[in-house]
């Protein structure tokens, strides 16, 4: 059974986390595991990851960070922990349904003959939220058409979508210790990466609905780091080659998605 793992993070989502695990349960796809990861909510999130880790042992694991350190962190945190734990294929996903977990059988199956499948908004019949602001909508088109697009002359229409199917081994072949976007230019940090390592990304399209409980943790230092940040990528990744991916090493045993809850648990 391939181990699929979806990576969550979380900051402040009480609410939204149970529902999220039950329909990804629902969506009973064998060897699938949850993984969120935490920064120490304010509003507990992650005790009731824990709690919910306890129900379903080996199907939701929690990890914690001490902090709030943004979404990318809490990312390359959660992808760590599913690679070292055997993944075949890695998810990322919001935990507020903007991503609709009933694309996910559909991701898995167009992942047969690409490496990257992306839940995008801004491909045919994808659509966004009709309750978007004009200045949300303004900045991801902002976001998309100037500065992926036009800038970093990238091929993918949504850069900055949030909510993607990685082949496991896309994600050993980048090092992803040297990511250093906080915010959701990881979104397109990611992406970019992909694209000049020659991978091929594929996007369906998915209905982005806005967030029907809690709040947008988009804060102005975030778009600020967006905007800034492309500029870095753009240097950064200057010379980046098919030739660099890293090489692949055996993968590890699978442990996490049998393994006990808390054995792999890091609390604060
Ligand atoms: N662990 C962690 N999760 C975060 C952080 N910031 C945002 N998130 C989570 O990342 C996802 C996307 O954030 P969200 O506020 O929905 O951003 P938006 O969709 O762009 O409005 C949600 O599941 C958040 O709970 C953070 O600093 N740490
Ligand atoms: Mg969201």
């Amino acid at each position: 059974m391939p181990g699929i793992f979806v990576v969550i993070p979380t900051y402040n989502e009480a609410d939204n986390l149970p529902l999220m695990a039950a329909e990804l349960w629902a969506l009973n796809i064998g060897g699938l595991v949850a993984v969120v990861v935490d920064d120490n909510s304010p509003d507990g999130t992650g005790l009731i990851a824990d709690e919910l880790a306890v129900q379903r042992p080996g199907s939701l694991f929690a990890l914690h960070r001490p902090r709030k350190e943004g979404l990318g962190a809490a990312y390359i945190c959660g992808f760590q922990w599913a690679l070292q734990h055997g993944a075949d294929v890695v998810f990322q996903m919001d935990c507020d349904f903007s991503h609709s977990p009933e694309h996910i059988p559909q991701m898995l199956y167009e992942l047969r003959d690409c490496d990257v499948v992306v839940g995008s908004r801004y491909v045919g019949g994808g659509q966004i939220d009709e309750r978007w602001g004009t200045g949300r909508y303004l900045l991801s088109w902002w976001a998309n058409a100037v500065y992926s697009r036009f800038l970093l002359n990238m091929k993918v229409k949504d850069a900055t979508a949030g909510f993607k199917c990685w082949r496991a081994d896309v994600l050993r072949s980048i090092n992803l210790e040297r990511i250093s976007s906080f915010g959701y230019s990881f979104q397109f940090e990611m992406a970019y990466i992909a694209e000049k390592l020659g991978y091929c990304i594929k996007e369906i399209p998915i209905y982005f609905e806005d967030r029907r409980i809690g709040h947008s943790k988009l804060t102005i230092p975030i778009k600020i780091e967006a905007a800034l940040r492309t500029w870095l990528i753009l240097w950064q990744y200057r010379q980046l080659t098919p030739e660099q991916r890293l090489p692949l090493l055996e993968k590890p045993v699978v442990a996490g998605a049998t393994g006990e809850r808390g054995e792999h648990s890091a609390h604060s």
